[in-house]
Parts: structure tokens; C-alpha cells; sequence
């Protein structure tokens, strides 16, 4: 596993639950952890549950069952690349690169390779999401005609915030546009389908933050919020749109879905409901997604007891090493981080160029 900061707990965190909630899981050992700074990789080591540490992936990547790669999105194409090249699985956190270019290489080293290659998009894996899912599928909604994703955050609101990797576009690529934008064209994706013509604008509110060593300031160079109008290749329309400066909003990702029958609203501020209109009802009527027969519950508590952000990453997991244990496809895959990577850009080229351009 590379990486070892939030992303690395999630997923070091449904490694270790997954023998306890998942036993037919496959047995994993947290075997190897990659870093540069030798004391901080030490004890995160030693806190997340692994064997051994290393602080070159070139020593490591070719030698193991399975590779995570949850580094800075500028870390994600060469390791990624050299894991696949090898014939190791991989699963790469989101966005999937920096560049479209990246993401391309790497969905190519995938194609090639012969072994699954997973994009974390762990919001796949809510329960309600799930229901969501299965309620389209089975026609429930009609036909799909609206889509409206709003990610909205708000931990850059204060212009004192330091800057990091996520604010410097060389290593992340955009701003709340590829951090949490992701999520949001993942899951219109899933549900809705693709994508086909993007008209989007970028801000950036704050254009100069303090250095995260404390010396001096640097600049920001992505994007603080996005929005965008889009146009799926099914017909459907759509908005989207994500800021880390909606001061007040934490962490809300909220879908709405609109089909000629139904419709439904989820947000992940409420992560065990789903909001739904079906013909008949007077209004929206709010189902708890925690039965034993709903998406993942079997493996958890008694009905009505909630899930939380963390079982995402457990459903996840399980889905993704059971597709390297049984040799089977895995998805959302390389290609879907490659379909998303590709709206990205369209966003980002069409705020540039003050257009509406189509995605590829
Ligand atoms: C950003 O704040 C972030 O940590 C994203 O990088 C994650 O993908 C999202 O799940 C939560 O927010």
C-alpha cells in the first residue's frame, strides 16, 4: 500500500474489519508500506496493521499479490503503470491522474495487463446508492430524464488554510473539480449513463495560500469550485458542481434524479436514506436503506442500525479482492476512471475556452 495518510486508514481500516464482517472475503495480509519519510511510515505501520515498510514502490510493486495505490494523484500513473506492467492487480484512489494524458497511459497499461484494475470510487458502495441503482434498473423511475450532483465542502473557505498538493495543480490537476467532481460523474455514470457534452466554469477564490512548511505563501493554481451544464448521451440532462468553500457544508454529496415516473434524492449527510416520489404519493417519502435485505446489510448489524463512510471502503474492498481472488472483471474500472478523467478535462477546456465542448 502506498500511502498512508486519510485514504491509507480507510483502506487499512476495511482490510482489518473485513475477516471480522466479511468472512467469506478473501484473506489479506497487510504485508508491505510505502513511503519516504522512514519514522512517519514506521508508525503508521505499526498503527494501520502492516509488516514491513519500503520507501522506493520500484522495489515493491512487482513483488506483491495486490498493489493500493493512495498517494497524491501525481503519484498515481508511474507506479500504477509499473504494478500493471508486472501483472499485479491495482486499486488506484480518484481521480485516477492528474492529466488526461496520465489517465490515458494507465488505462492502456490496464487493457494490456491481465489483472483487474479498480478506480476508488467508493460512493458506489453506499447502500442507498445501491437501492438507487436497482430501483433505475428495474425501470422504477421511467426513463431517465434529469441528473443534478452538487459535492460541496468547505475547509478552504478560510484564506489562511495552507496550501498543499490538493491546491497546486502540477500534483493534484484540478481543485474541487478532480477531488471531488470525481465522485459526483461517477456516480451520473453509474446511474444515468454516459456523458457527451459539457458547458462548465472553474473559480478560483483565493489565489495565494500559506506554504504548508510556514514559510512564505504559494500559489493556488486549481480551481475552488466548479459547476457545469451536461448533456448525456442518452438524452438526459444534467448539472453538476462541487466547492471546498461552501462555507457551512462539510462533506454533502447530494444526487437528485428525476425520471418520467419517479424520482429520488440522496445525500450523503443522511447516507442511510433515500428520498423517493413514485406515482401515487403526495410527495417525497423517506425510505431507510438499513433492512437485511438492502444493499451490504447482511454483513452488519441488526436492521435499522446505520452504516457510515467507513463500510464504503469495506464493500469496496471486498468487491475488489474478490474479483482478484476469482480472476473475474472489476468494476468501476480503469475505464470508467478514464471516462470520468475525460469529463474532467471537457470542464476544464470548456471553462477555458467559455464553450460548450463534447467529452473525448
Ligand atoms: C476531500 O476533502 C476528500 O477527502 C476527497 O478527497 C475524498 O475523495 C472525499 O471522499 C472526501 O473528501
Amino acid at each position: 500500500m502506498l500511502g498512508y495518510g486519510f485514504m491509507g486508514k480507510a483502506h487499512a481500516n476495511a482490510l482489518a474489519r473485513l475477516p471480522m464482517f466479511v468472512p467469506d472475503a478473501p484473506a489479506v495480509e497487510r504485508d508491505v508500506l510505502i513511503g519516504r519519510d522512514e519514522a512517519a511510515l514506521a508508525e503508521a505501520a505499526d498503527r494501520l496493521g502492516f509488516a514491513r515498510t519500503a520507501t522506493d514502490w520500484r522495489e515493491v510493486v512487482a513483488d506483491v499479490d495486490v498493489f493500493y495505490n493512495l498517494g497524491p494523484n501525481h503519484v498515481h500513473p508511474e507506479p500504477t503503470i509499473a504494478a500493471l506492467e508486472a501483472g499485479t492487480p491495482v486499486l488506484c484512489e480518484k481521480p485516477m491522474a492528474p492529466t488526461l494524458a496520465g489517465a490515458e497511459r494507465m488505462a492502456a497499461a490496464a487493457a494490456d495487463a491481465d489483472a483487474p484494475a479498480a478506480v476508488g470510487f467508493n460512493y458506489r458502495y453506499v447502500p442507498a446508492i445501491q437501492y438507487a441503482k436497482r430501483l433505475i434498473d428495474a425501470g422504477e423511475l421511467g426513463e431517465i430524464r434529469q441528473f443534478r450532483g452538487k459535492y460541496l465542502q468547505d475547509w478552504l473557505v478560510d484564506p489562511e488554510a495552507p496550501a498543499s498538493w490538493r491546491t497546486d495543480a502540477d500534483r493534484a490537476g484540478s481543485g474541487a473539480l478532480g477531488d471531488l467532481g470525481a465522485h459526483t460523474i461517477d456516480l451520473a455514470r453509474f446511474l444515468v449513463g454516459d456523458i457527451e457534452r459539457v458547458s462548465g466554469q472553474t473559480t478560483t477564490f483565493v489565489d495565494e495560500r500559506p506554504a504548508a512548511d510556514g514559510e512564505g505563501s504559494e500559489p493556488v493554481t486549481v480551481d475552488d469550485a466548479y459547476s457545469a451544464q451536461v448533456r448525456f448521451e442518452n438524452g438526459a440532462a444534467g448539472t453538476l458542481e462541487a466547492s471546498r468553500v461552501a462555507v457551512g457544508r462539510k462533506n454533502d454529496h447530494t444526487i437528485e434524479i428525476e425520471g418520467t415516473e419517479g424520482a429520488i434524492r440522496f445525500s450523503l449527510e443522511r447516507l442511510n436514506e433515500l428520498e423517493l416520489f413514485r406515482p401515487g404519493n403526495r410527495g417525497f417519502e423517506t425510505v431507510l436503506v438499513t433492512e437485511e435485505d438492502d444493499p451490504y446489510l447482511e454483513h452488519w448489524w441488526p436492521p435499522g442500525h446505520a452504516l457510515g463512510w467507513e463500510h464504503t471502503f469495506v464493500h469496496e474492498n471486498h468487491a475488489f479482492l474478490s474479483a482478484v481472488e476469482e480472476g473475474s472483471a472489476y468494476a468501476p474500472d480503469f475505464d470508467d476512471g478514464l471516462a470520468v478523467q475525460r469529463v474532467l478535462d471537457a470542464v476544464q477546456r470548456s471553462a477555458e475556452v467559455g464553450e460548450e465542448v463534447t467529452v473525448g
